[in-house]
């Protein structure tokens, strides 16, 4: 294969420049708000990648097993991503999945246009000391004109509102993608040179439902027709879904990611007992949901769409299932069907 040609490569730097030069009214606070991100998830990825050398002592630690006393890799994360947006003007406030309250800033007579940025620092991460990827997800919003220091209800935004998504996946390689609007591009990090270079532009999740993700363990804590649909992907005779694989990883952004590229579909459906999810709407949900949405696919709780809800608190969980649309459809149509038949509801189109 021909050395690639550097003149021609599109770093994460000069892709977002390039957009941004597409709105000449801008001033590029939105771009830099990205590519801070981008600077962010290199620093974490710095340490997820020595995860068994470390300890916060900053000694070599021997046992590779968790020392006494490590500062758990999600909180370094989480300091990580703190620490690289507050002196941000343009961050009107942050809010994390790590912590029980935002952090908002005084304008101070900054910037008119001024954001608000919440993020999962490290999602998976108990998965890093056995080396399976984790991840870093987020999603940014406008922080409404005139708010001198964003209030609760400016963070309980529904995802529909945000002006970007995306997540950074720690794996065999580092893979950030985002979207802001205009279609899912990935960037994969050369450590070469320390880049994030174009290698996925415009991705769109394939038509092929080639996995079905779910901790099937808790299948008997699923709803009939969570349970029926997830029979009908693995087992049925739908000429749709005979080629379907089981396969589940037990990190959201790695399983979330291989469907996005390869085709598939995600579920962590609520407990029947609670009605809780596990996964958290405003940090893990409504930014996948957007990615989804931009590439073709879809995402809801069962009954309605991830991207319509408005979080009623920072750390809400929601059901999700998300990925290849048609799949997810599929569920929705028998939730519907189910709950009619339950005279839970009149006949109406599932959520799309
Ligand atoms: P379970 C990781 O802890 C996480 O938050 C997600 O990344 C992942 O999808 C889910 O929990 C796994 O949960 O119950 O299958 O272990």
């Amino acid at each position: 294969m021909p050395a690639r040609e550097w003149d021609k490569v599109d770093t994460l730097e000069s892709y977002v420049s390039r957009e941004q030069r597409m709105h000449p009214q801008s001033r590029g606070v939105f771009s830099d708000l990205l590519r801070r991100i981008g600077v962010a998830s290199k620093v974490i990825v710095s340490k997820v990648n020595k995860a068994g050398l470390l300890t916060d002592k900053g000694i070599f630690g021997r046992s590779g097993r968790p020392e006494p006393g490590r500062r758990t890799f999600h909180l370094l994360a989480n300091d990580i991503m703190r620490s690289t947006l507050s002196w941000m003007p343009a961050v009107a406030g942050i809010a994390s999945r790590d912590e029980e309250e935002m952090t908002s800033f005084p304008a101070n007579g900054a910037i008119s246009s001024r954001y608000i940025v919440v993020y999962d620092a490290l999602d998976g991460s108990s998965n890093i000391d056995v080396n399976i990827s984790a991840g870093t997800i987020f999603a940014i919003y406008r922080c409404p004109i005139g708010v001198e220091q964003p209030e609760l209800e400016d963070y309980l935004q529904p995802g529909y509102k945000a002006a970007a998504a995306g997540y950074v996946i720690y794996g065999s390689s580092t893979m950030f993608v985002f979207t802001t609007g205009q279609g899912v591009h990935g960037f994969t990090l050369d450590p070469d040179i320390g880049e994030y270079i174009l290698s996925h532009e415009n991705i769109l999740i394939p038509d092929d439902c080639t996995c079905f993700s779910a901790n099937e363990s808790h299948y008997a804590r699923w709803d009939e027709p969570t349970k029926r649909f997830a029979d009908h992907m693995r087992f049925g005779d739908d000429p749709r879904y005979t080629g379907t694989s089981s396969r589940y990883i037990g990190s959201l952004v790695a399983d979330f990611h291989r469907n996005l590229l390869y085709g598939g579909v995600f579920l962590y459906p609520a407990d029947c007992e609670t009605g809780e999810g596990k996964l958290r709407l405003l940090f893990e949900c409504a930014p996948l949901a957007m990615i989804a949405d931009q590439a073709g696919g879809l995402a809801t709780t069962g009954r309605e769409r991830i991207l319509d809800i408005r979080p009623t608190a920072l750390q809400q969980r929601v059901p999700l299932i998300i990925g290849n649309r048609e799949a997810v459809e599929l569920h929705g149509r028998m939730i519907r069907d189910h709950d009619i038949a339950l005279g839970l509801r009149r006949p109406s189109r599932p959520p799309s």
